[in-house]
């Protein structure tokens, strides 16, 4: 699963990553493959802000990807994502 999930993403957004460096505000980004539709964005919007209620959260459907730019670990996002239902891989 993780092989082909890794062939799914093109290229690197090199401008995801720069924002990581300066201190608190880390951007993470996710892959979401069973997020499918607009109440899949919802919940899953939901379960980060529930645990990082100032993280900026962008979500890209057709990508199924997650971005988020927060204070809380990879492992805590992943966490909040699959107790809300959906399994997540990080990218980059
Ligand atoms: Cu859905």
């Amino acid at each position: 699963m993780p092989s082909i999930l890794r062939l799914t993403f093109g290229s690197p957004d090199t401008l995801d990553r720069c924002v990581g460096n300066t201190g608190d505000h880390s951007m993470k980004e996710f892959h979401v493959p069973d997020m499918s539709c607009g109440h899949c964005k919802a919940t899953i919007e939901k379960a980060l802000l529930s645990v990082d209620p100032d993280a900026g959260v962008e979500v890209d459907l057709e990508a199924r990807r997650v971005k988020i730019a927060g204070n809380r670990s990879t492992d805590e996002l992943l966490a909040a994502m699959k107790s809300a239902g959906y399994e997540a891989t990080a990218v980059g």
